[in-house]
């Protein structure tokens, strides 16, 4: 498998898939749907998609039985990065290579643009249509996974313990939950909405989460990295700004080399984790050494 075209077939197809499901720019609310295709063409990895359509494909499932759901994780994800970037939580200037969202439509709109995206998720996760093919009790087991890992013991919660964090010393643990939380829940629930969709069974949903977990928490340890030693042009953001705001990060607890030396461990518990899916789970295997080798 090339990475660089799975992720490109790929992110064609999420994309393709958002720009059918999000309203269009000429309904009203106009400003409201112009922020909301803002920020989400704004030329993110789709990370989490793909690690969706991956795990459904590794259970033997397809890429249309997820489709609408790994939409819907990314329009969760952006939701997430409009609201990090407003002046009340990091005050960001840069995402995804562009003014953030409220430097673009105001602070208002870009509230809203990510309540909005928010909600259009749960919506497009409970579509009839979209969940044609799939047990209605499936359907609520994804509705309640999703919303778990977004909420307040989930992505929000990780936000909160991490914005009451900054300037203080930070232990371990928390450094964990951090991660854990507020980045590390949506790529876990990205592969085990696609174990569910996809149609797999309880050992092979219990072997993505194994995967998922370890693969989220390395992915967050190589955001930290990247904040330290990446390239501001290819990451889309200025680099440094967690040091800048004395966050709790691996590099600044465990220093560079240890980071480095915990992320390869992740990846490699990720990737042992998929040995009873065989080759089917080859792209996620792939997947996990790119999020820990990535630049950008
Ligand atoms: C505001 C509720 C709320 C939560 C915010 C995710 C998050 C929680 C904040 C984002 C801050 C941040 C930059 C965290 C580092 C990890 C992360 C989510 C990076 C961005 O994800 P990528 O690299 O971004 O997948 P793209 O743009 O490629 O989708």
């Amino acid at each position: 498998m090339v990475l660089k075209d799975y992720l490109r077939d790929r992110s064609t197809l999420v994309d393709s898939a958002l720009d059918r499901w999000l309203p269009g720019e000429k309904h009203l609310p106009y400003s409201l749907h112009q922020a909301m295709r803002y920020s989400v063409f704004a030329g993110g990895k789709r990370l989490r998609p793909i690690l969706m359509v991956a795990a459904s494909e590794a259970v033997g499932g397809s890429a249309g039985q997820v489709l609408h759901a790994a939409c819907a994780m990314e329009m969760i994800h952006t939701y997430s990065l409009i609201h990090d970037d407003l002046p009340a939580m990091d005050n960001d200037d840069f995402r995804r290579g562009r003014p953030t969202n409220h430097k673009v439509f105001g602070e208002a709109v870009a509230i809203l643009a990510g309540d909005a995206l928010l909600t259009e998720a749960f919506r497009l996760l409970a579509d009839a249509e979209a969940n044609r093919s799939t047990p209605p009790e499936t359907v609520l087991r994804v509705i309640e996974l999703v919303a778990r890992y977004a909420g307040s013991q989930g992505m929000v919660g990780g936000q909160v313990v991490d914005m009451e964090s900054e300037g203080q010393e930070v232990d371990f643990p928390t450094l964990e939950y951090i991660h854990t939380h507020k980045t590390g829940g949506l790529i876990l629930a990205s592969v085990q909405v696609g174990a569910l969709l996809g149609g797999g069974d309880e050992k092979q949903f219990a072997a993505l989460s194994r995967f998922g977990g370890a693969a989220g928490l390395a992915f967050q340890i190589a955001d930290d990295i990247l904040d330290v030693v990446g390239d501001q042009a290819e990451l889309g953001k200025n680099v440094g700004s967690d040091q800048a705001r004395g966050k709790a990060t691996y590099p600044a607890l465990l220093g560079l080399a240890e980071a480095r030396q915990r992320a390869k461990e992740l990846c490699d518990i990720a990737v042992e984790a998929l040995t009873p899916l065989g080759a089917a789970a080859d792209p996620l295997q792939t997947l996990a050494r790119y999020i820990v080798e990535r630049n950008s």
